[in-house]
């Protein structure tokens, strides 16, 4: 989103509306899932291109992409799909464990840049380099294309998970430029309890749930790894990198040079002035999937979930630092990091799950997480869907029958589907607010006035009819009569999810921006639509 001009915006809080309606005109609905490209063969160019950025800027960068049509793209139900010759982070490769993946790479950097290459680190991969008739020039960590020519790696996907592929020339330059991206390796077996569906108690039910609803299904499978605990309802990739456009502005003033592999841009004292989220800042990052806006930059970071489903996090550490990233509202297992699942029993029959749970899943450069969140409202001590036994309305008088683990999963057809059922007909006010005479204690703010208004509802409680709840059955709705974001549209619980290292929520120093974006828990009609 380029339109915004900062100059013009006299203070911080007019500045954070101008960017938060700008985000929202742009992007109404816009989830992520995790979208790719399929092999296993699979042809890629490296080349220069254009990065946008919040602030207006257009950042000369390098990147890997499509060389021709890819043989698919996957998930099938996300539309709209396209891989231009250059994208960040590069496709996301998706295969299947045990397929032979042959990745062919053309070097169409500039001839100034040099050779290039790609690593496939966890796998044992073999180049054109060593074939009976050479293709490419052996680099010091592996095969190189030399500017214009080809080379091919080839590989066996050994181990399902989540894994990184990035520059293998010049790393401190290259993958600085763009030159990363992650690949996904799919289980060639999945567990039969993950195919029923999870909960566990009541197992099925939210895949019925989903039916119910009309809900399409979005994940690339239905396990992470052959292991019954790696069973997951929704999944999300989140590559997290950072980019010095002082190092992007060298690199392009030399890019016309015509001399070969002649480029000589010094990569410290490194400032980086952007953050991204798969390879876009917030607020760039809410806007849909393949969002022509960002013909480079073509995936989101915008998540949505159900209470109580189970959410694979594939987390990806690029470029050169480190970054905190936290996940608002609950801690996330680890399952696996570089796809290896982390066992306590590893050399039984039935290994358990050993993995640590995390307040913050720190992105290391190069490494990847991949780990389950989820979020059940379970020990708020309040009934997050504001059922309250006195009211008048209907949707204030639903049932909650506790399962084995205390949720209510009973009934697919439920709104409250996963309601912790402790807090059943525990509203956050005693009397709502329209239920009081002259007018109740409390005044709910004006989504006018607030930062975020437009997400608001005007109500604290999920779920249809969320404001009705809150407000009482004689209450306006809400009391200013203003409603940004239709409740009956989205009444979500949104959190941000974000680098916990503030200066990496900005953009170029302004915020917010940056690693930054919101984590959405619809209530369980609410349709998630992953589809852009
Ligand atoms: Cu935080």
């Amino acid at each position: 989103m380029r339109a915004i001009n900062m100059k013009k915006a006299t203070s911080k809080t007019q500045m954070l509306l101008a960017i938060m309606l700008a985000a929202l005109l742009l992007a109404p609905a816009a989830f992520a899932a995790v979208p790719g490209i399929t092999g296993p063969n699979l042809n890629l160019t490296a080349q220069a291109e254009y990065l946008t950025q919040p602030d207006g800027s257009a950042i000369y960068s390098w990147g890997y992409g499509c060389n021709g049509a890819p043989s698919g793209f996957a998930p099938a139900a996300v539309s709209g799909a396209f891989c231009k010759n250059m994208q960040v982070p590069g496709p996301t490769l998706i295969v299947t464990e045990g397929q032979t993946v042959v990745v062919t790479l053309t070097n169409n950097l500039p001839s100034a840049a040099g050779n290039t290459s790609i690593l496939f680190p966890g796998f044992n991969v073999s180049t054109s380099c060593k074939d009976a008739t050479p293709v490419g020039q052996q680099g010091l960590l592996t095969c190189e294309a030399v500017p214009g020519g080809s080379v091919s790696y080839t590989f066996t996907a050994t181990t399902p998970g989540t894994r990184s592929y990035y520059s293998g020339t010049q790393g401190d330059l290259q993958m600085e430029m763009g030159l990363y991206g992650a690949i996904v390796v799919l289980p060639s077996h999945i567990p039969a309890t993950c195919s029923s569906g999870l909960p566990l108690t009541n197992a099925g039910n939210n895949a019925k749930a989903k039916a119910q609803w009309g809900e399409t299904d979005f994940r690339l499978a239905a396990a992470a790894y052959d292991h019954p605990s790696t069973c997951y309802d929704r999944e999300y990739m989140f590559q997290f990198s950072e980019m010095d456009p002082r190092i992007h502005r060298e690199a392009e003033q030399q890019s016309s040079r015509t001399c070969t592999g002649c480029m000589s841009v010094a990569t410290e004292p490194y400032v980086p002035a952007y953050f991204m989220i798969n390879g876009r800042s917030m607020p760039d990052d809410m806007d849909p999937n393949y969002a022509p806006q960002y013909p480079h930059q073509p995936y989101n970071g915008n998540p949505h979930l159900h209470p109580g489903e189970l959410v694979l996090l594939r987390i990806v550490g690029q470029g050169r630092w480190q970054h905190p990233f936290h996940e608002h509202g609950n801690h996330v297992r680890v399952l696996a990091r570089d796809g290896n699942l982390i066992l306590s029993t590893p050399d039984t029959a039935d290994p358990n799950l050993a993995g640590p749970l995390l307040f913050t899943t720190t992105t290391t450069p190069g490494q990847t997480i991949d780990g389950i969140y989820y979020w059940s409202g379970k020990g708020l001590n309040w009934d997050p869907y504001g059922h309250n036994p006195a009211s008048t309305d209907p949707l204030a008088k639903l049932t909650c029958t506790p399962d084995a683990n205390g949720y209510n999963t009973g009934s697919p057809t439920a709104v409250n589907y996963f309601e912790w059922c402790q807090d059943h007909n525990k509203p956050v006010e005693t009397a709502p607010f329209g239920d009081v005479a002259g007018g109740g204690p409390v005044t709910l703010p004006d989504p006018n006035i607030l930062v975020n208004g437009t997400w608001f509802g005007g109500s604290p409680y999920l779920g249809p009819d969320a404001t009705v709840r809150a407000v009482g059955s004689t209450g306006t709705t809400p009391p200013s009569g203003t409603i940004g974001n239709s409740p009956t549209e989205e009444a979500a619980f949104a959190f941000m999810w974000h680098s916990h290292n503030e200066r990496e929520i900005t953009t170029n120093n302004i915020f917010p921006g940056g690693m930054f974006m919101m984590m959405l828990v619809d209530s369980r009609e609410f349709v998630i639509d992953e589809s852009n």
